[in-house]
């Protein structure tokens, strides 16, 4: 991105009303732009919202709004892709790699007997590593990390060297993922699309990195997640402030670069 202010560009979308008259979520994203190029990204994100698999939207909100803070340069994590022959496979790696990032088991157990109730949710879930319980008190809402971006060219060099497919999906996956892991009380995150053609999601923790896994879900089931495993954080608006409010800017050097493949 070019010097100059930098501006926060945001879309969330729904049908049968807005997501707070209990419309289903369709489709939300993010972009950081320079004033030149806010009316690109508006554009971006009008057309990724009207083109959704999960349907066509009756209700979408774009804003953006100048960034005061400066922008924070972080590295995208590690990654690395298993290929997975089934869910079943899928769920039980998902499983493994949380309980290697520092996951307890007895949580993780906990988290999927509950998580039937937040397929509808437009944000993420916050779980505590210790008590096992719901923290964030946001209800359907749930947090929305926010504030982030990554400059499509030097993306374009990254998944090629990686030999990953060039999707914004990924993209925007990674950049969110990459933030969230940055902090250092979040001990891992478990995500996988709310697409219904979509089946590929992630374990991603500072430790491990960003690990891809090709089966999550079956294909055709619109039912998301995406939850952060949390240590015990002092100040818990803190935490919440910089996921919603800290900008950052994903950047790639290739001789820093840590492949994990
Ligand atoms: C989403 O659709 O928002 C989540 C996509 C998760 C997986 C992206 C990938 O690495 O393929
Ligand atoms: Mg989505």
């Amino acid at each position: 991105m070019q010097k100059g202010k930098v501006y926060s560009v945001r879309m969330r979308a729904s049908m049968n009303g807005s997501h707070e008259q209990g419309g289903k979520h369709i489709s939300g994203g993010e972009q950081l732009s320079n004033y030149e190029n806010i009316n690109q990204s508006i554009h971006y994100l009008m057309e990724k919202a009207l083109r959704h698999s999960r349907g066509k939207p009756d209700f979408m909100q774009i804003q953006f709004e100048a960034i005061n803070e400066p922008v924070k340069q972080i590295s995208p994590l590690p990654i690395r892709t298993h290929e997975v022959d089934s869910v079943k496979e899928g769920q039980a790696l998902a499983w493994k790699l949380l309980e290697k990032s520092g996951v307890p088991h007895k949580v993780i157990h906990t988290v999927y007997k509950q998580m039937s109730e937040y397929s509808n949710m437009r944000g993420a879930i916050l779980y505590n590593i210790y008590s096992g319980e719901r923290i964030d008190y946001r209800g359907n809402k749930g947090i929305r990390v926010s504030r982030m971006d990554w400059d499509n060219a030097n993306f374009q060099e990254w998944a090629k060297l990686h030999q990953l497919p060039l999707t914004e999906k990924v993209k925007e996956a990674l950049v969110l993922a990459s933030k969230v892991a940055s902090h250092p009380s979040t001990i891992a995150e478990l995500c996988w699309s709310d697409d219904p053609n979509y089946m590929t999601g992630y374990v991603a923790s500072s430790k491990l990195g960003y690990q891809r896994i090709t089966k999550l879900k079956e294909y055709g089931d619109d039912r998301g997640c995406r939850i952060f495993f949390v240590d015990n954080v002092t100040d818990l608006n803190t935490y919440i402030d910089f996921l919603e409010k800290q900008p950052i800017f994903v950047q790639w050097e290739e001789e820093n670069d840590k492949r994990s493949n």
